[in-house]
């Protein structure tokens, strides 16, 4: 969604997990999809990076092309943004898993796990009461990066998120998941494979 927001082009390899290219984890060992090549223009030789967290991909697009303002922020507003995505990538990720596999997890029932994540839950709908999004009365950063977790949650039970007492939570979902821009994005590719023609999405 980043790279789509900040207008970059790029070739897409589409991965299967259980079956990871040689030429994924050629660049990179740690073996996590997303992971993105950058190749530097204007070498000869064939110079590049390799991010391999899906946030610093997110901030790499951004500081190439940022139309709309997603880190022109206040410093208050870009230390409560950091702060929720901190969050977001590490308590209410594990509650997340735990919460979407119990049977991974059997130490605890499911709805200890379920309760955890609730706590995130609970800031997200209090930073939606002032705005009708997560920092401010536009999209920025933050709810690009939060947003597919809460999305992942809530098609756990998704009577029980639609039923919950979270109704700000409920409207930004929504808002997010029938956006121009997720739905361009969540379109499906074949899996990669040497010999197929380079997708590349513009
Ligand atoms: N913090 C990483 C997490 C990446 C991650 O765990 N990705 C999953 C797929 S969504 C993955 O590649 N898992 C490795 C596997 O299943 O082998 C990021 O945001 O880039």
């Amino acid at each position: 969604m980043a790279l789509n927001y900040a207008g970059i082009s790029y070739e897409l390899r589409e991965v299967s997990l259980k079956s990871k290219p040689q030429e994924m984890l050629d660049i990179s060992a740690k073996g996590t999809t997303p992971v993105m090549q950058i190749f530097n223009s204007g070498t000869f030789n064939q110079d590049f990076i390799v991010l391999e967290e899906s946030l610093d991909i997110m901030n790499w697009a951004i500081q190439q092309n940022d139309p709309l303002s997603w880190e022109d922020l206040p410093d208050e507003s870009m230390a409560i943004a950091k702060h929720l995505i901190n969050t977001n990538d590490h308590e209410f990720k594990q509650a997340l898993d735990r919460y979407k596999y119990p049977n991974r997890f059997p130490e605890k029932p499911q709805e200890f796990y379920q309760q955890q994540a609730e706590e995130f839950l609970q800031v997200l709908e209090l930073q939606l009461q002032s705005n009708n999004f997560l920092i401010c009365d536009r999209q920025t950063l933050a709810d690009i990066a939060i947003f597919p977790f809460v999305r992942q949650l809530a098609y756990v039970n998704i009577d029980w998120f639609n039923s919950s007492p979270y109704p700000k939570l409920q409207q930004w979902l929504q808002w997010h998941e029938t956006s121009a821009m997720f739905e361009f994005v969540m379109q499906k590719f074949p899996v990669w494979s040497p010999e197929q023609e380079a997708i590349v999405i513009k």
